[in-house]
């Protein structure tokens, strides 16, 4: 459906049209729309804009990304048909890797995002193929499954929409894990290294822009700005940052 800009709800319904472009062309699983759902609902306590909690996160996670000996950025079928130029050009601009690791897994989705990113500038995409898999511990879904060159030899991961079991297996193999999520409550919030708490569609653009502004400091500059960086704390600022906005609204 065309979405006329005049809307006053375009972005959201221009957000929802290509996730469902998405499930139809076969990027996005059936789950990735309701998962669209509930985020939508905690980006309106945000007033649907990025708060001060998550710039302060997006410095923190790009500095670990600059940091970071083996960086790799995740990609599922949301991130994928939401923002796949921008984190294409976030994993050259790091440089990180890119690697598919899906919840609901199925081959063909798997191959069909890896070329989506393709013709969107990625070089090399992790994770489509059998033969370089190995497993991680503590985690019951597909998602286990990772590429030994690409999340299984990184040291930073960046997880967008994720679920919580596989932030917390990460942090145990010992991998610093920056999540994009909107709920400050779930588990993969609570349980990431840096929590960016807002909407993809803003947080990538974000993150690269920082990326790119940050890429002339020194090692021990970046090492000095994620490790003074409180997850916990920040993510309940974001907490605060709705609880303020709704309290305009009382
Ligand atoms: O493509 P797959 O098979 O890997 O599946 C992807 C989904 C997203 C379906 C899968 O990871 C899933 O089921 O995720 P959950 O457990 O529903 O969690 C997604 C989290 O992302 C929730 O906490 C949502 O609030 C949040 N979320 C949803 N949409 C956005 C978002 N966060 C940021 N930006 C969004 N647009």
């Amino acid at each position: 459906m065309k979405i006329s800009p005049n809307h006053p709800r375009f972005r959201s319904l221009e957000t929802r049209e290509r996730l469902v472009q998405g499930f139809q062309s076969g990027i996005v699983a059936s789950q990735g729309l309701i998962a669209q759902g509930r985020g939508e609902a905690f980006d309106y306590m945000l007033g649907e804009v990025t708060p001060k909690s998550s710039r302060l996160a997006t410095k923190a996670a790009s500095a670990l990304l600059l940091g970071a000996k083996s960086p790799v950025i995740s990609i599922n079928g949301n991130t994928a048909a939401l923002v796949a130029r921008d984190v294409v050009k976030l994993a050259h601009s790091v440089p990180a890797e890119l690697e598919v690791n899906l919840f609901h897994r199925s081959l063909a989705r798997e191959r069909r995002i890896a070329s989506l990113l393709k013709r969107n500038g990625a070089d090399r995409v992790l994770g489509v193929d059998s033969k370089t898999k190995v497993r991680i511990r503590g985690v019951a879904s597909p998602r286990r499954s990772v590429d030994a060159q690409g999340i299984g030899n990184a040291d930073v991961v960046l997880i967008p929409l994720e679920d919580g079991d596989r932030a917390e297996a990460l942090r145990k193999a010992g991998k610093a894990v920056i999540a994009i999520d909107l709920n400050p409550m779930s588990r993969t919030s609570l349980a990431a290294t840096v929590t960016i708490v807002d909407n993809i569609i803003r947080a990538i653009p974000e993150l690269l822009r920082i990326t790119e502004k940050m890429k002339p400091l020194s090692r021990s500059r970046l090492g000095a700005i994620a490790s003074s960086f409180d997850n916990e704390k920040n993510v309940a600022r974001a907490m605060k940052d709705m609880i303020h906005y709704m309290q305009g609204w009382a």
